[in-house]
C-alpha cells in the first residue's frame, strides 16, 4: 500500500521541463537611445527636444562634479554605468568632450545627445517615438550565439 502512495506521488509530481534557449533578439535598444526614452516626462511615450535637455540635466547633475560642470572621464564612466546601464556604453567620454579637455560639462553632453537625438528622429518632426528610438535586426542569426549577431549586422533604418 505505502509503495503504491509512493508511486502515486511521483507520478503527479511536475516533470521539469528542459531549458529552452531564448531567440536571438532581434529588436534592440542602444544605451543613448535607453537614456533618451527615458527622458519622457509627461507619459506620452514621446520624447521633445525640451524633454531632453531637462532629462540630459537631470541625469548629469547626478555625476560627480556635476556641480562644477567638470566631470572627469572615471566619473563619467560611473555616470554611464548608472544612466545608459554599462560604464563602456556609448557615447564614450571621448566623443563627448568636444574640447578634449578631459571634463564633461553639461553643454558638452547636450551637444553630443542632439546629434544623437538627430540621427534617431527619423520623420524630423522634432520628437522621439519608441519605434525611432529601437534598432531592427533584419536576420535571425546562428541558434547558440546569445549576442544574435555580430556588431553592425542590423537592419538599414533610414539615414543610418
Ligand atoms: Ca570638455
Ligand atoms: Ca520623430
Amino acid at each position: 500500500m505505502l509503495f503504491s502512495i509512493v508511486l502515486l506521488v511521483q507520478a503527479a509530481a511536475p516533470t521539469p521541463l528542459p531549458p529552452v534557449p531564448q531567440p536571438p533578439a532581434t529588436i534592440l535598444v542602444e544605451p543613448a537611445a535607453m537614456l533618451l526614452a527615458a527622458c519622457d516626462t509627461n507619459g506620452d511615450a514621446l520624447v521633445t527636444r525640451a524633454e531632453r535637455d531637462a532629462g540630459l540635466a537631470r541625469a548629469f547633475a547626478t555625476a560627480d562634479g556635476a556641480a562644477a560642470e567638470r566631470v572627469g572621464y572615471i566619473a563619467y564612466a560611473d555616470w554611464a554605468g548608472r544612466w545608459l546601464g554599462d560604464r563602456n556604453a556609448l557615447p564614450s567620454p571621448y566623443e563627448v568632450d568636444g574640447n578634449s579637455d578631459n571634463r564633461i560639462s553639461l553643454a558638452e553632453l547636450t551637444r553630443r545627445f542632439t546629434a544623437l537625438f538627430d540621427r534617431y528622429d527619423l520623420n524630423k518632426d522634432g520628437s522621439l517615438t519608441r519605434a525611432e528610438l529601437v534598432t531592427i535586426r533584419a536576420a535571425v542569426f546562428q541558434a547558440g550565439d546569445p549576442r544574435g549577431g555580430r556588431r553592425g549586422d542590423r537592419a538599414p533604418r533610414g539615414q543610418r
